[in-house]
């Protein structure tokens, strides 16, 4: 059975779903998304992802074409047409058709897709190793030029930034920010452990606001562990007991080693190890 994708208004087949190359999408990244998980057949903190993306779009001055509610349903519908119990979605906004000037006032309508496929993920043995990172050169948007809030289509800042990772041979490459401070991973929110504290950046050292970070910090508190949203430098991630990131995609997962230097004794530690299993039995639940 063809993959069936969200397009405006309708379900269409994956080789039906097509816009347009004056779509100010295409032309300038203009436009936003979410990534969604969806685990046992129901969407992963749904009210929150949608949230966001409304709040992406009026960032931007973009209208979504139809209300909240209206918007889940086209998300479930697509979810359902594609029998997806375990998955991702990917939910994008477009500016929509203009022409070739930046004006997105004439893009009159914007443009609505909706994927939901199966998800590649790292390797079972990535989480119980660990990731190598590397601190990339690519600093973070300043927020004052494009707030890190706004998840928008244009990745070219992240995407500069991973290119440095690969070409490293790392899995993941830590971002800073304009004054030299953490603020995020290409595609994950950091944090660290010391002496049995977490810390993660705040969201104004450059970090989108993760739902996965959201979620981390919620189970973190639940089981009397403190987290604080504190500003970090690159020697504080290297003299970490414990290192992770989370986000959609990667869920929890341990850093052994950055730039060269071992984290811990090498392995995820033992906080990373209980939230990730709290995240688990969260995502489950
Ligand atoms: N920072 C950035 C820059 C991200 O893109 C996160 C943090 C984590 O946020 P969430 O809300 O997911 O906990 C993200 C999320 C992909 C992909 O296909 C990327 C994300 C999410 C899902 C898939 O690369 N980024």
């Amino acid at each position: 059975m063809a993959l069936k994708v969200w397009l405006n208004d309708k379900l269409v087949d994956k080789d039906q779903a097509k816009i347009s190359v004056f779509d100010h999408g295409l032309l300038y990244g203009d436009g936003i998304f979410e990534g969604i998980r969806v685990y046992n057949s129901k969407i992963f903190e749904f009210d929150a992802h949608i949230k966001r993306l409304y709040q992406s779009a009026k960032a931007i001055r973009l209208v979504i074409p139809m209300d909240a509610d209206t918007l889940k349903d086209a998300v479930n519908q697509t979810v359902v047409a594609n029998n997806i119990e375990n998955g991702y979605i990917r939910l994008i906004i477009t500016r929509g058709i203009g022409d070739l000037g930046l004006d997105p006032l004439i893009c009159k309508d914007a443009g609505v897709v909706v994927i939901a496929d199966h998800i590649q993920l790292y390797p079972e043995e990535f989480y119980e190793e660990g990731l190598t990172v590397i601190s990339g050169t690519t600093i973070r948007n300043h927020p004052m030029s494009l707030p890190p809030q706004i998840k928008s289509l244009n990745y070219l800042n992240n995407i500069l930034a991973k290119i440095e990772a690969i070409d490293a041979g790392a899995a993941e490459v830590i971002m800073y920010n304009h004054e030299g401070y953490v603020a995020e991973a290409s595609g994950d929110n950091v944090f660290i452990v010391r002496d049995s504290i977490i810390y993660t950046p705040p969201v104004e050292a450059g970090s989108l606001e993760g739902i996965t970070r959201d979620v981390v910090i919620r189970l973190a508190t639940k089981e009397n562990i403190t987290v604080i949203e504190k500003n970090l430098t690159r020697c504080d991630l290297y003299v970490a007991d414990e290192f992770f990131l989370t986000g959609t995609a990667a869920e929890v997962i341990g850093i052994v080693k950055i730039d060269g230097r071992i984290i811990g004794d090498g392995k995820p530690g033992a906080t990373t190890q209980l939230l990730r299993e709290k995240f688990d039995e969260y995502t489950r639940a």
